[in-house]
């Protein structure tokens, strides 16, 4: 883009205009070059304070007696999978929860565990179930963070084909990631956080780690991923800088796909993920070390892409979802954030990019691990020590 401007005006500037003009028109060329990069690019405002609804939404618990449902999708019956971090799956219909077999051996790890699920787009026809987890496979101590899919055919996982495992091992429990979505285009993302090696992983593209990746559904690169063809790239890889990204959506009305992710002691933040960006990490953070140290004086910088917005404190956040339905009118097109460390769900409203509304709801619910739309409109939402609940429409509960 910038490119182009700069040609454009150039030519245009040689040929239109005396000595005089030319200087002139180079000025436009060049705030106009700029505007454009603020514009993709604008550093992000201070965020307003989370305040109670005026109204606390009712729920009811769908899938109770659970300790950490880490993940959940819906079957094309409105039935539940739901993965448990210790290292079961579950199948919850019509009341009855079902144990999968087949589920991957976990390597059970502080943060580590069974992770993510998700059913494949034309999941009725067949059958694959992708699922993220932290696995032993492959050499060295430790583990770090695996992508498999296999078939879901009487509670059973079948026909299973490993689609990506970062590396190397690392016995270090945090940052494993990894939440899963599709594009309208036949990819799927997924995200594996730092593994607790910032000052290794993230900024280097021929390492995994604080990336988030786009494959085919098959496992297979695209070939138009941004570093394909680069030396000793991770070819898989379609952004990277990121610190832990434990949620994630497909913007249908952006084409986009976003994340969130926990930054350290202050500083998480939401990413619009572009092809071949560095979301900065840990070169430029609004946060500090737990300890109250610095990181880093920079926030921003010309290499970095700016977050969409950040958090000062952290919420922690985990799950992710945007409401689309016209069940709770009052979220619609907006985006929901479970929050670990202060057990809510935020809600959180944009107008032009900028967080202009954000509020608790359902409070103490528990540390809040997932949120989704049901293909019933309603949103679910997967909290620890509970179970999934599901959010009741304010106009339900008059
Ligand atoms: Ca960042």
């Amino acid at each position: 883009m910038k490119r182009t401007l700069l040609l454009v005006g150039l030519t245009f500037a040689f040929f239109a205009c005396g000595e005089n003009q030319k200087s002139d028109e180079k000025a436009v060329v060049e705030e106009k070059t700029e505007t454009t990069e603020q514009e993709s690019n604008p550093v992000p405002e201070k965020q307003p304070e989370a305040v109670s609804p005026d109204k606390e939404y009712e729920h009811e618990v769908v899938i109770g007696d659970m300790s950490i449902p880490w993940g959940f999708d819906f079957l094309p019956d409105g039935s539940i999978l739901v993965t448990e971090k210790g290292g079961d799956l579950y199948h919850f219909k019509n009341g009855e929860k079902t144990e999968i077999s087949g589920v991957p051996e976990i390597y059970n790890q502080g943060q580590g565990g069974l992770l993510d699920i998700a059913l494949h787009p034309d999941f009725e026809s067949n059958k694959w179930v992708y699922i993220s987890y932290s696995s032993e496979s492959g050499d060295g101590e430790g583990g770090n963070t695996a992508l498999i899919r296999a078939k879901l055919e009487n509670n059973q996982l079948t026909n299973r084909e490993d689609l990506y495992k970062g590396k190397p091992n690392s016995t270090k429990g945090q940052h494993f990631g990894s939440r899963i979505v599709f594009d309208n285009e036949g990819h799927l993302f997924f995200t594996i956080g730092d593994r607790g090696n910032r000052d290794v992983n993230p900024q280097d593209i021929t390492r995994d780690g604080g990336k988030v990746y786009r494959l085919n559904l098959d496992g297979s690169i695209p070939s138009d991923n941004p570093f394909v063809g680069e030396e000793n790239a991770k070819e898989a890889i379609y952004s990277y800088g990121h610190r832990n990204p434990q949620g994630m959506i497909f913007n249908k009305e952006t084409g986009e796909v976003w994340v969130n992710e926990h930054g350290p002691k202050g500083g998480d933040e939401i990413n619009v993920v572009k092809a071949g960006k560095n979301y900065g990490w840990p070169v430029v953070t609004y946060g500090e070390n737990y300890d109250g140290t610095t990181i880093t004086e920079e926030r921003t910088g010309p290499k970095f892409q700016n977050p969409l917005t950040y958090w000062i404190p952290s919420i922690a956040p985990s799950g992710f979802e945007k409401v689309t339905s016209d069940k709770y009118p009052e979220l619609k097109e907006n985006l929901l954030i479970g929050s670990l460390k202060f057990q809510y769900l935020e809600h959180m409203a944009l107008e032009n990019q900028k967080v202009v509304k954000r509020e608790k709801l359902l409070e103490g619910l528990g540390r809040i691990r997932d949120v989704q739309q049901g293909p019933d409109g309603f949103i679910y939402v997967a909290a620890e020590g509970t179970g999934i609940v599901k959010m009741l429409p304010l106009e339900e509960t008059e």
